[in-house]
């Protein structure tokens, strides 16, 4: 039988199969082929093939996995692998907050990568609008809808926004990203109540979320149709897995004017002359903080990744960036507002 991977810790799996029956399984053999360079063997949203338990029959036994449209993943530090969060998704809603925790648009950038990584849309959702929102925020979310990413202000608290959030994630399946504490399970509830998300509270004291959620989980909504994958929420999203002379095209501002500098494709947009980048960051056309985004993720990408340049040492682009945003700073005028964030927060 088939079924649909719901959620699972330590190789053991909630599946819904094609029965309506949910139940445990293990997997056969305790390893999939497939499972290589991974954490874990299958993430919330995986289609499998598995075995009903004759003796009991809420257990099963996976035998395989179907193919996957597409996986999202974090790089587990301490494992040293990817851990496989959620499959097969049609949206990525990336959740942030005015405040509490603060707004951080360079792990939206962050989130946005991934997206464009897997050619899966992005939807980026404010919560807790009822806290009312900055000046500032409002115009990065403008900002963002330039890219031509979707943006929608919500408040799990009054359930303003919902019916809205409601209409565009029906009938597909979408994975929740986004800090600590934005409201990831607080918005599940609102979507769906009775679905009883345990929710936490906000450290008043570090103003970040308490991880409250530990497992990814898929949730079906009452239509049947729409699927949720809840997710715990990190303070810093490692980018892996993506080539660094790839990143380009995932910033949708950096992408059309990178093949027309002066070095054409292997233009760094650190230091070259003729570089249209670094001249449409300097022009206020590219905003400033997502230059140092894309710097600060291609420097990570190259100094874990094993596309490294072939021949000479890997180029430093924190080392050369830093002398363009200083031009950059100088040169142009304040157009883009600063959010505070530092590497750890990103
Ligand atoms: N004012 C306000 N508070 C909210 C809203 N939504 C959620 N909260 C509060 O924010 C806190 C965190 O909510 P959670 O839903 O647990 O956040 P999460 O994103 O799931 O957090 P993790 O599971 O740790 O990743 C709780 O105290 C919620 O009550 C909202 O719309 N407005
Ligand atoms: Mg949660």
């Amino acid at each position: 039988m088939q079924g649909l991977v719901l959620s699972g810790t330590n190789n053991v799996f909630l599946v819904q199969g094609d029965d309506g029956a949910r139940r445990l399984c293990s997997i056969k053999g305790k390893r999939l082929k497939d499972q290589k360079g991974l954490y874990n063997a299958l993430a919330a949203g995986d289609r499998v093939e598995f075995l009903a338990d004759a003796a009991s029959a809420d257990r099963g036994l996976i035998s395989r996995l179907l193919p996957r449209r597409n996986l999202f993943g974090r790089f587990n530090e301490k494992g040293k692998a990817v851990q496989a969060i959620a499959a097969n998704v049609d949206l990525v809603v990336c959740i942030s907050s005015p405040s509490f925790p603060p707004f951080r648009p360079r792990f939206i950038d962050r989130v946005a990568v991934l997206a464009e990584a897997a050619s899966v849309p992005l939807l980026i959702v404010l919560n807790k609008a009822d806290l009312g929102a900055a000046q500032e925020i409002a115009a990065r979310l403008a900002s963002y809808e330039g890219l031509g990413y979707r943006t929608l202000p919500v408040s799990a608290a009054t359930g303003a926004g919902m019916p809205e959030l409601r209409r565009r994630l029906a009938g597909k399946t979408s994975v929740f990203a986004g800090q600590s504490g934005v409201g990831k399970s607080s918005i599940l509830n609102a979507l769906e109540p009775g679905i009883g998300r345990r929710v936490g509270a906000v450290s008043e004291k570090y103003d970040r979320g308490k991880h409250t959620t530990t497992m990814a989980e898929l949730f079906m909504l009452g239509d049947g149709e729409t699927r949720i994958i809840d997710t715990p929420g990190v303070r810093r999203l490692a980018l892996r897995g993506i080539d660094p002379k790839a990143l380009d095209a995932y910033f949708p501002e950096l992408s059309p004017l990178a093949p027309l500098c002066e070095y054409g494709l292997s233009c760094t947009h650190t230091d070259e002359a003729g570089c249209r980048v670094v001249r449409a960051v300097v022009d206020g056309l590219i905003l400033e903080d997502r230059f140092e985004s894309y710097l600060r993720i291609r420097e990570e990408l190259l100094a874990t990744s094993e596309h490294r340049p072939a021949e000479g040492r890997p180029r430093s682009p924190r080392s050369r960036g830093d002398g363009v945003r200083k031009t950059a700073r100088t040169l142009r005028q304040r157009r883009g507002p600063e959010f505070h964030e530092d590497d750890d927060d990103e």
